[in-house]
């Protein structure tokens, strides 16, 4: 992975979070019931200007791999015309599967497309409360995208849709092959340039969660580029909060 951009580690402050707990009265709970809480993430700091996010290892390898085959299993991808996204006008297959669960009732829009959530499975339940047990933020929905190797991919895209909580981080699980995953800040694209600023660019762990706060995606674009050399799948879950009065219809 290149090491170029701007990336700002800093390490984590488990005792922060000790002390929030001591003020709620969970600590004691939680020293008993030792073997059954969770560790606290050792979240890196990954910041730029207008850029914020947070990345660490959410499954250990032994129960990512579980989730992956599960996940292999139970997730039903689109097919047809709602496998395709519209770009200048025109309607392209997109270069990996694609499916959407969440709770009843919620459709999510983009690039022309309207897709709507499938019922919760067992396994992204599982999956979308150890997001919330990490992060504590709730989620309503989740994308999935499926790359089956290196040359699936997806383009550069900022996740700014008009239904999607402003003030709710997009958390990002990835699962299978490590991928390089990089941001763009919007004025820094194309030539002639606006500004210099450096790209940020990661790579996302099989277990890994990276979040992505507000305000990144308002001036940073991100995309997953293709890499020939990666030969093994990669399962990706970006779980959002939709508010429902913002939603497009289906037909708009
Ligand atoms: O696969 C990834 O890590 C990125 C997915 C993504 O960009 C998205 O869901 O908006």
């Amino acid at each position: 992975m290149s090491k170029e951009g701007a990336v700002c580690v800093e390490p984590n402050t488990p005792e922060n979070q000790h002390l929030e707990l001591l003020c709620t009265g969970e600590l004691r709970e939680a020293v008993d019931e030792e073997d059954e809480f969770p560790p606290p993430i050792p979240w890196q700091k990954i910041e730029a200007l207008g850029l914020d996010c947070d990345y660490g290892l959410l499954f250990s390898q032994e129960e990512a791999n579980r989730l992956f085959l599960q996940l292999e299993d139970e997730v039903e991808y689109f097919t047809g015309e709602q496998a395709k996204v519209q770009v200048f006008g025109k309607m392209h297959s997109v270069p990996r599967k694609q499916a959407t669960y969440g709770d009843k009732g919620l459709v999510y829009s983009f690039s022309g497309v309207h897709l709507a959530a499938r019922v919760w499975t067992p396994t992204l339940e599982y999956i979308r409360n150890a997001v919330t047990g990490a992060t504590g933020h709730t989620f309503n929905f989740v994308l999935i995208n499926r790359y089956k190797d290196g040359q699936d991919h997806i383009g550069e895209h900022r996740d700014d849709e008009r239904e999607l909580d402003p003030s709710c981080p997009i958390a990002s699980v990835s699962l299978g092959a490590a991928r390089d995953f990089v941001f763009r800040h919007k004025d820094a694209r194309k030539e002639p340039k606006k500004c210099q600023i450096e790209p940020v660019k990661l790579e996302l762990a099989h277990g890994s969660l990276l979040l992505m706060n507000p305000p990144t995606n308002t001036y940073w674009y991100h995309s997953l580029p293709v890499r020939r050399k990666v030969k093994t799948t990669r399962i990706n879950l970006t779980f959002r909060r939709i508010v429902r009065g913002c939603q497009k219809r289906k037909k708009d």
